[in-house]
């Protein structure tokens, strides 16, 4: 299915493969799986490319394209946006609006703020993933990891306590689930005998939203 672009002075289309808009992203990164997973609600599959970068090596154009060399990246004739809360919102927007990210009122800012509560899990988990890539192992320190667990527990808590509708697919259901998918990918906690209510919470998303499954992680 081919999404509708409603502005006009927000072009879906780049240097990709027949005139396709390109995200930098691997078929990994959770953030990365946000803007897929907007991609495929919006029906924009058509009209974007993903190019894989490796944010590791100094050589990928991913450090030009993006200064601090993170992904996901998109880039549109003329423009380049980062980071995933940009890009969702580009989305959205020239999609039409308020399908991710209601347009107006209290309803849109508790959006974008559960959205980045669970991304703010995700940044935890990641710091904790980076812990043992980037430093030896006798330099980890557990103090440091222990305060990367505090906004694990304190987050998932609070999003146990209040998550968003797993029946509406918006910005705040798909951090959620890209967030819970990470975390039982990399596992820098256990969550899933902790909170039970989001264990339900992910299975309703999943059953509501066909593009859950449709942008795990291949394995
Ligand atoms: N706030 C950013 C976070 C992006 C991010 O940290 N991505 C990771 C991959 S999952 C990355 O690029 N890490 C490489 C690095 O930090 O150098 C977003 O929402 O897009």
């Amino acid at each position: 299915m081919t999404g509708a672009v409603t502005d006009p002075r927000l072009p879906l289309a780049g240097a990709g493969h027949g005139g396709r808009a390109i995200l930098r992203s691997t078929l990994t990164s959770p953030y990365g799986r946000k803007v897929r997973m907007a991609i495929s609600v919006l029906g924009l599959t058509e009209r974007i490319e993903v190019i894989p970068a490796d944010t590791r090596d100094e050589s990928d154009s991913l450090r030009q394209q993006n200064p601090l060399g993170k992904i996901p990246c998109l880039m549109t004739a003329g423009e380049t946006y980062y980071d995933s809360r940009v890009i969702l919102e580009y989305l959205d927007t020239l999609a039409g609006g308020g399908r991710l990210i209601p347009r107006t009122g209290p309803d849109r800012f508790r959006c974008l703020t559960q959205s980045c509560l669970a991304d703010g899990v995700t940044d935890a988990a990641l710091l904790m993933v980076y812990e043992g890539r980037f430093r030896e192992a006798h330099q980890a320190s557990e103090v440091w990891l222990d305060h990367q667990r505090g906004k694990i527990d304190r987050g998932l808590t609070a999003l146990a306590a209040l998550p968003p509708d797993p029946r509406v697919t918006d910005a705040a259901s798909i951090s959620l689930a890209c967030s819970l998918g990470y975390l039982d990918w990399r596992q820098p906690v256990t969550w899933r005998d902790r909170w039970p209510a989001l264990v339900d919470w992910l299975a309703a998303f999943d059953a509501a939203e066909p593009a859950h499954a449709e942008t795990e992680r291949p394995r």
